[in-house]
């Protein structure tokens, strides 16, 4: 069996639902890589930074192939392709059109900066355990223990579960990048490309 992984995915600039959206068809078209299931979307308050826009979480399980670097790089690929903007200048924890962070990957440890793992801050975050234990209440994060756990200490202020906006699991054939990332500026919510559908869990292939 390939490797399991858990993605969280957030947008707080420009069309959030459109942009995540994008993001899972993205993540879906990488080399032997599918996407098995899709959170609830939530809107949540910002943690850290300046003042800024609320965001949209979501968590994604995956199983790939790739090696943790080799998805670490290919994450950032895509944050970028989606307009993301990383310079030596920028704010820490300021706004974003699209962050995708790896909260954990087969259960491995890892302390070094360029992949922690588990991601280190995912355990004080309501909008990534919140996700996470809808899709899975057993989940547990590698040296922290159980989702559930962490996120009943933590309780679940600034994060609010929004039905009505849904992701949709990768269509087959669709690399997701946008050709023109300025198409996912304008404000799309809700429902984003191709309006609202049925949660995502997708079965993964034999
Ligand atoms: N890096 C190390 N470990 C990981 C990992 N497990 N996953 C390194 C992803 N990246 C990892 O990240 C900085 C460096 O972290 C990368 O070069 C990578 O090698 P970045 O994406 O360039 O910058 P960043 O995201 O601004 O910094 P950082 O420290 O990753 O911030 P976080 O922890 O991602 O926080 N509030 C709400 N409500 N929702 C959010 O989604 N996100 C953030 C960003 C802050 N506040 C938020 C949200
Ligand atoms: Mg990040």
């Amino acid at each position: 069996m390939r490797p399991r992984a858990v993605l969280s995915v957030g947008s707080n600039l420009g069309d959030r639902l459109g942009t995540l959206q994008g993001c899972v068809q993205a993540i879906g078209a990488l080399p032997d890589t599918d996407v098995l299931a899709i959170s609830p979307v939530y809107q949540t308050a910002p943690v850290g930074g300046p003042a800024q826009p609320d965001y949209l979480n979501a968590v994604l399980i995956v199983a790939t192939s790739l090696s943790p670097p080799g998805l670490l790089a290919a994450t950032q690929r895509i944050e970028a392709d989606f307009g993301r903007v990383r310079s030596p200048g920028a704010e820490r924890f300021g706004p974003r059109t699209l962050d995708i962070d790896i909260i954990s990957f087969a259960g491995l440890l890892s302390d070094d900066p360029v992949l922690t793992l588990p991601h280190p801050r995912a355990h004080e975050r309501a909008f990534v355990l919140a996700p996470w234990h809808d899709l899975d209440t057993a989940a547990s994060l590698p040296g922290r223990g159980p989702v559930a756990g962490l996120l009943a200490g933590l309780g679940r202020g600034g994060v609010r579960r929004q039905p009505d906006l849904v992701l949709r699991p990768p269509r087959p054939e669709d690399p997701g990048v946008p050709e023109d990332p300025g198409v996912l500026r304008g404000s799309g919510e809700p429902g984003g490309p191709g309006g609202p559908g049925e949660p995502g869990t997708v079965t993964e292939a034999p």
